[in-house]
């Protein structure tokens, strides 16, 4: 395996969790946001880090290599961008046990998207990959009907933001997320139609995007559409 991709994936990364901390703005109700987003990127780093020294990098039976590092990636950083929604619905509201319901069932579905993702990918049938494909993609209609239907309800009636903020954010991140199974099915690990490598740049891209671009998108719609709160306000931050 061609091992440039996961050194240019490694300093991006690198340089983008660097980036994401130190232009993000320090106002409290947006720098929990931008410590998130530079988790997400410093994690991504490690993992195209692992993949560059061969580290979980295991070659199956079929042919096909298992890059573990990406699953632990996913399984780490997608819960985090969704943990940052959920949030963004919920600005300022109180019911924290409700909160925390939505957060436990979007991060739920999202674990078993990405571990039943795996388990297609190992699979040694293509029987058994379908109905684990199959499997993962119905957990991921569940966490965008989550988006889309209930927390968007919730982030419409919350006063310190505007709808609009969280609506333009998961309309970016729905467009990007849909992309990764279409790259995943083509990819070795399904159909086999592209390479091995046309995946691992495949995903190295969409990783630009939904990691790094996305990072600044939600921090400029979340400075646009947050209102300050009162010790905002009062402090004059
Ligand atoms: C898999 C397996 C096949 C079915 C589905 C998948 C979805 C993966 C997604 C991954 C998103 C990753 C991101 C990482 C960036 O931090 C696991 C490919 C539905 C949606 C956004």
């Amino acid at each position: 395996m061609d091992q440039q991709p996961f050194t240019i994936g490694f300093i991006i990364m690198s340089l983008a969790s660097l980036a994401i901390y130190f232009t993000g703005r320090k106002k409290i109700s947006i720098k929990n946001h931008v410590m998130m987003h530079s988790l997400v990127t410093f994690i991504a780093a490690t993992a195209y880090l692992a993949m560059a020294l061969g580290v979980g990098n295991i070659l199956l039976d079929n042919g096909t290599t298992l890059y573990i590092a990406r699953y632990i990636d996913w399984s780490l950083t997608t819960p985090l961008l969704l943990a940052g929604l959920v949030l963004i619905a919920f600005h300022e509201y109180t019911a924290s046990s409700q909160v925390s319901g939505y957060l436990t069932a979007i991060i739920g579905l999202d674990i078993v998207m990405i571990v039943t993702g795996l388990l297609s990918s190992v699979a040694e049938t293509a029987l058994v990959k379908e109905v684990w494909f199959v499997w993962s993609c119905a957990a991921f209609l569940g966490v965008i009907y989550l988006l889309w239907g209930p927390l968007r309800k919730i982030a419409a009636t919350r006063a310190l933001t505007t709808p609009g903020g969280y609506y333009k954010n998961i309309t970016l991140l729905t467009l990007v997320w849909l992309i990764y199974p279409l790259v995943f099915a083509v990819g070795p690990e399904g159909l086999g139609v592209i390479t091995d490598n046309a995946s691992v740049w495949s995903f190295l891209v969409l990783d630009v995007i939904a990691k790094v671009l996305y990072a600044f998108y939600a921090a400029k719609v979340l400075a646009k559409s947050f209102q300050p709160t009162v010790v905002e306000s009062t402090l004059g931050s």
